[in-house]
C-alpha cells in the first residue's frame, strides 16, 4: 500500500475526458535492438509495417522500490507472454528471453530508476507494406519511467465509476485475444473513451455473446458471498498477470475463486468488484452505469486482496519473494 500513501492525486494518469495526463518523462536511455540510445534519438521510419497495420506486440511490467532493494514483479511470466503474443503472430523475437530479461534490468539501471513501468514492445519495421511483413525487420524496445496509479492515487484508496461498453472484447475467433499485441487496443481505446466521454472512469467490455469479459487495460473480478468470481478465457480475456496473482493469493488466505462465465446482472448484484493489471494494479469499482456495488465503499475482501498484493510487490511476504526479481 505504501506506494500511493506518499504522492499526490496529480501524479496520477487522470480520469475524465479533458484531462490532460502527465506526458512521458523526456530524456534518458531507451534499449533499441541490442544497445542503449538517447531518448531523443530512439525513433522509427513513418513507414514502419507496425505503424500501419499495429502489427507488434508489448508488455507492461512493474519494478517496485522496497526496504530490500529495487524488485521486477513476476518479470519472467512477463517476458513468457511476450514470446507467446510475438509466436502468435508468427514474430520472431531475435533474442532469448534471458537476454530481454537482462536488458529489462539493465535499462532500469542505467536510467537509475529505483520504482517503475517497464515498456517492451517488438514490432515490425520498414521495409515493405503489403499486409504481408515480409522482409520487414522485427524491431525491439525496451523503455522504462515512472508511472504513478493508472486511474489515478485516488482511485486505489475509493473506487471508481465505470459503464458497460456498447463495444463488445475482440472474440477469439476475430484475433488471438491471448495475445498482447498493439492492433488489439484499438478495441480497447474505443471501450475506454466512451467511458470517458459518458463521464465514466472506465468501461467494462461484454464479449461478443454478452458475458462479462474486462476492461480495456484490465481483467475484472467480483466478490459475491464471500467468493471471488472472475470471467474464465471462453470470454477473450487477456490472461492476466495480476489476475493469476490474486488467484494465487486469495487461495492462500483462504477465499474461494471461481472462473466462469460472469452475466452483466451478477456484476451489478455483487458485493465488491475490481480491476486487476500492471497498470492498475487492485482499483476496487464502487458504481456501474450508476449502480452501487455492495454498499459504495472498498469492500472487505477487495481491501484485504490489495494489502496483501502491495506487501506481496513490496517484499513483505516471504512465501512470494520467488516472484520478486531483483534489479
Ligand atoms: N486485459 C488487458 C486488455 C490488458 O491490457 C491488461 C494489461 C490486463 C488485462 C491485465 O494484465 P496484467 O495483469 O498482466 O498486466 N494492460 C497493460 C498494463 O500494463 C496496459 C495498460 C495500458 O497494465
Amino acid at each position: 500500500m505504501e506506494r500511493f500513501k506518499f504522492k499526490s492525486a496529480e501524479e496520477g494518469v487522470g480520469m475524465s475526458e479533458g484531462e490532460v495526463p502527465a506526458k512521458l518523462p523526456e530524456g534518458g536511455k531507451i534499449w533499441f535492438n541490442g544497445r542503449f540510445v538517447d531518448w531523443k534519438d530512439a525513433k522509427v521510419h513513418v513507414l514502419s509495417h507496425g505503424l500501419h497495420y499495429g502489427t507488434g506486440v508489448f508488455e507492461g511490467i512493474r519494478c517496485y522500490s522496497t526496504d530490500k532493494g529495487s524488485f521486477i514483479f513476476r518479470l519472467r511470466e512477463h517476458v513468457d507472454r511476450l514470446f507467446r503474443s510475438a509466436k502468435l503472430y508468427g514474430i520472431r523475437i531475435p533474442y532469448s528471453q534471458d537476454e530481454i530479461c537482462t536488458a529489462i534490468k539493465e535499462t532500469i539501471r542505467i536510467n537509475g530508476l529505483d520504482e517503475c513501468y517497464i515498456r517492451p514492445i517488438v514490432f515490425y519495421g520498414f521495409h515493405h507494406l503489403g499486409v504481408m511483413p515480409t522482409g520487414c525487420p522485427v524491431e525491439c524496445v525496451i523503455a522504462a519511467w515512472k508511472w504513478g496509479a493508472y486511474l489515478g492515487e485516488e482511485s486505489l484508496r475509493s473506487g471508481i465509476k465505470c459503464t458497460f461498453s456498447s463495444w463488445h472484447r475482440i472474440h477469439p475467433n476475430t484475433l488471438p485475444t491471448t495475445a498482447k499485441a498493439c492492433g488489439h487496443y484499438l478495441n480497447s481505446l474505443l471501450a475506454a473513451s466512451e467511458a470517458r466521454k459518458k463521464g465514466y472512469d472506465e468501461a467494462i467490455m461484454l464479449d461478443c455473446e454478452g458475458f462479462v469479459a474486462e476492461g480495456p487495460g484490465e481483467n475484472i473480478f467480483i466478490v459475491k458471498d464471500g467468493k471471488l468470481l472472475t470471467p474464465d478465457f471462453s470470454s477473450g480475456i487477456l490472461p492476466g498477470i495480476t489476475r493469476d496473482t490474486v488467484i494465487q493469493l486469495a487461495k492462500d488466505i483462504g477465499i474461494a475463486v471461481e472462473e466462469k462465465r460472469i452475466t452483466k446482472s451478477e456484476v451489478l448484484s455483487a458485493d465488491e468488484a475490481f480491476f486487476t493489471g500492471t497498470a492498475a494494479e487492485i482499483t476496487p469499482i464502487r458504481e456501474i452505469d450508476g449502480i452501487i456495488i455492495g454498499n459504495g465503499e472498498v469492500g472487505e475482501i477487495t481491501r484485504e486482496i490489495q494489502r496483501k498484493f502491495f506487501d506481496v510487490v513490496h517484499a513483505k511476504e516471504s512465501k512470494y519473494m520467488k516472484w520478486l526479481e531483483p534489479v
